[in-house]
């Protein structure tokens, strides 16, 4: 007798443009990922819980000003038929006011079951909505988008990436920038020269540890001139031995 597989690691995307997801997550990587089970993928139309005939979703904003708010009742009524509130649950607002994304949140985060991710178009959601569910809110950079959308492929990219199975080789995600606090060291590959350009000498050597070494300090040059606020966490980190 073959087991139901249990409910796989969920993301669930509430949006206005349904028809941008799969998108960029049905390809490479995450595509295979989901087409073998190893994810699954939702989405809700926010447009299906508007209350009237013409199904509005936003409004003027109050005290004035451009643009228009997406309206918390009805993105309430999404989110109510949608989340569960369990604690294997989190329900993510993507948008620029939110505390920024890293490495550590999105491994809290593709340890979860499931996550709800609200995709806002417009000036942005009622804040009373924001509140009221508890929704934490999450930025994938400091620039802006024209919604919520590729934000949550960022974000559900780099989770899927992280669950077991998905990358080949888990041993690689270890040496990765921000897992060890630094940036990555330089790669190259054949052929060597190229446009009269040579591949450091020393890792043509077949010295082990010195390749281990050159490809170290290259990492901390690198994390130094490029990202001091790196730099300076990983000064205060404690240090393994190598
Ligand atoms: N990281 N956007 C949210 C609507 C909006 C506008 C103003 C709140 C305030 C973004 C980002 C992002 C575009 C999603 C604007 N919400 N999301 N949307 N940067 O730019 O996550």
């Amino acid at each position: 007798m073959t087991e139901a597989s249990p409910a796989p690691w969920t993301a669930t995307v509430l949006t206005l443009f349904p028809e941008m997801f799969p998108g960029p997550l049905g390809a490479s990587l995450p595509g295979k990922a989901l087409q073998s089970g190893l994810w699954a993928l939702e989405t809700v139309d926010i447009r299906d819980f508007a209350r009237n005939k013409h199904r509005t979703v936003d409004d003027a904003p109050f005290g004035g000003g451009p643009g228009m708010v997406m309206r918390p009742d009805v993105l309430a009524a999404a989110i109510d038929a949608t989340a569960t509130g369990g604690e294997d649950e989190a329900l993510i607002y993507l948008s620029p006011r939110g505390r920024p994304l890293d490495q550590a949140r999105v491994r809290e985060m593709s340890a979860l079951r499931r996550l709800v991710l609200v995709c806002g178009r417009f000036e942005g959601v009622d804040e009373r909505v924001i509140q009221a569910r508890g929704m934490q809110e999450i930025s994938i950079g400091d620039y802006v988008l024209s919604g919520g959308e590729p934000a949550a492929v960022v974000l559900i990219d780099a989770c899927v990436r992280l669950l077991p199975g998905v990358v080949g080789a888990p041993e690689g995600l270890v040496e990765e920038s921000f897992e060890t606090g630094l940036l990555e060291y330089p790669h190259y590959t054949r052929p060597n020269p190229w446009e009269g350009r040579e591949v450091p000498e020393v890792l043509l050597s077949g010295h082990h540890e010195k390749v281990r070494l050159w490809r170290r300090e290259q990492a901390e040059a690198v994390t130094r001139t490029r990202r001091p606020d790196l730099w300076r966490r990983h000064g205060e980190a404690p240090k393994d031995k190598t």
